[in-house]
């Protein structure tokens, strides 16, 4: 089990929507192994081959429920806090259609004179990062992702299961009603 811990200061202010994307990756050798399978285990051949956001893996990520994709209104100010409680290097994180500033990093604020426009944000094991951005694209989903193209997939399978894991959605609220997001909730097993 693991988990984001907030602490709520005054400066945690300025921004209409916050949320918190928590990125994973391991190595499914690990668990076959505790699981009682005949796997050759060792943490020196370790190869990460599961990647989750908020412990979920595409599409599932982008469920309203069972996933937790950032939801904004347009003209919102959006603060993400980006984290990789995994222990693999890296995580390259990209936001789709949208410039952000790195405002906070690791529990610490980022100087204004530090601060640029920026659409990804590598973070290395343990990291956090709080990024800003306002939400100006216009309707739609935009993807959020790891721009490592082997960290969004599903299992071994490469060919098959590109695209899955380590991708969510940052989706307008004009666009939760539209079929393009009906399908995607088809994709990711809404039942509703
Ligand atoms: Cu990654």
């Amino acid at each position: 089990m693991y988990g984001t811990f907030r602490v709520d200061l005054d400066e945690c202010e300025g921004f209409d929507r916050e949320y918190f994307l928590t990125t994973r990756s391991w190595d499914s050798q690990l668990s076959r192994m505790c699981d009682g399978e005949d796997v050759n285990d060792s943490p020196h051949r370790r190869r990460p081959d599961v990647f989750i956001i908020n412990g979920r893996s595409a599409p599932r990520t982008v469920h309203p429920e069972d996933g937790s994709p950032p939801l904004v209104s347009q003209g919102d100010t959006v603060r993400l806090h980006l984290v990789n409680a995994g222990r693999f290097i890296s995580h390259p994180m990209h936001v789709h259609n949208h410039r952000f500033q790195v405002v906070g990093k690791d529990g610490s604020k980022a100087p204004e004179a530090a601060r640029y426009d920026a659409d990804i944000t590598n973070l290395a094991p343990a990291e956090r990062h709080a990024v800003e951005f306002g939400a100006g694209a216009g309707p739609g989903i935009y993807l959020v992702h790891c721009h490592k193209v082997n960290h969004a997939t599903n299992g071994l399978d490469e060919a098959a299961s590109y695209t899955g894991g380590m991708i969510t959605g940052l989706v307008y609220e004009s666009a939760v009603d539209t079929d393009i997001f009906g399908d995607l909730l088809d994709c990711a097993g809404d039942d509703g």
